[in-house]
């Protein structure tokens, strides 16, 4: 055990030689991240390697000290060549992407370590109106208050109040603007606000329909203008809704378009243009009618309820 503060490099090195590998719990190609399960003696282990990205800072800075050529002494592995594009695999002179690893390690892991590290299952679900009365609703309905205890005091002005950036108090039509959690207020390439609606009673799109459109056109003309005071611009504005939310209470993402991330994936967002669309012009009651697919995962609360209808 480490606990105090005079674990340093030898000690971390001395771990990871004893490191031995049990089971890759998940892998991730996008972040080029890996998990590893593994033992230290008697000890499991949880270790994470991530490759880090590219600095052109260093690869100047590089490039300054020694001259070029960059990849003077890099070594490849496997070559392809057409006209006049060219493309291998292989490994460059270390100094130039130097660190090229982050390592963490959890040493001794519990098991909440391991099962938080573990590859989440995924499938598919295609739900139909007849699905979302018999599974999810009742699922919606069975969710204690506490879950969305954090939205109702942000609307009671209980929490968050000073962080309010605009409210309409319309009990049926209003909604509060605030920063999202996620969102350090600082940096508008990474803006990120939510609007919450005041009325308790749409838990989710499935329950919009042509009277909430009122609703729907605020929430999007003044995500509009509280954006614009940050300096963002319509035309970079990506707004949508989750489903399945992880909060059964209506609520809209407003970010820029330069953020992207799992919650923007295509089986969870909808764009809040599209739901006004499809409801505008296409049926009042689109989404009572609509079948909805989306991704669950073996972590959502919504898991447990689906396999029984299969
Ligand atoms: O997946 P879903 O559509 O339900 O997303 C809920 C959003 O609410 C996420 O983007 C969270 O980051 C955000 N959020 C969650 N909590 C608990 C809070 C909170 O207490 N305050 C604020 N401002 N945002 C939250």
């Amino acid at each position: 055990m480490h606990s105090d503060g005079n674990f340093g490099e030898a000690e971390l090195k001395g771990l990871l030689k004893r490191f031995r590998l049990q089971e890759v719990l998940d892998e991730d190609t996008s972040t080029k991240s890996i998990w590893l399960l593994g033992t230290i003696e008697e000890n499991e282990a949880v270790l994470v390697l991530e490759r880090l990205a590219f600095s052109g800072e260093r690869i100047e800075a590089e490039t300054r000290s020694k001259g070029p050529p960059l990849l003077g002494a890099c070594d490849l592995h496997t070559m392809e060549h057409n006209d006049i594009y060219s493309w291998a695999t292989g490994m460059v002179d270390a100094a130039v992407l130097r660190p090229d690893i982050r390592i963490a390690l959890t040493y001794p892991a519990t098991q909440k370590h391991i099962d938080k590290h573990r590859r989440l299952e995924r499938r598919w679900v295609k739900e139909t109106p007849e699905l979302y009365n018999a599974v999810t609703k009742p699922f919606i309905e069975s969710q204690p208050a506490e879950r969305i205890q954090w939205i109702y005091n942000i609307l009671d002005k209980k929490v968050e109040a000073e962080r309010t950036l605009f409210e309409d108090p319309d009990p049926k039509f209003g909604f509060i603007i605030l920063p999202d959690l996620k969102w350090d207020t600082a940096n508008t390439d990474s803006l990120y606000l939510v609007a919450i609606c005041h009325n308790h009673r749409i838990r989710s799109l499935r329950d919009l329909t042509r009277k909430h459109l009122p609703l729907l056109n605020n929430i999007r003309n003044k995500a509009t203008q509280v954006a614009q005071s940050y300096g963002v611009a319509d035309d970079q504005l990506r707004l949508y809704v989750h489903y399945q939310p992880s909060y059964y209470h209506f609520h809209v993402h407003i970010t820029t378009i330069k953020l992207d991330g799992r919650g923007m994936l295509a089986g969870r967002a909808h764009l809040l243009d599209t739901v006004i669309d499809n409801i505008a012009n296409i049926a009042a009651d689109y989404y009572q009618m609509a079948t909805i697919p989306f991704v669950l995962g073996s972590s959502d609360q919504l898991w447990s309820s689906w396999p029984k209808h299969f």
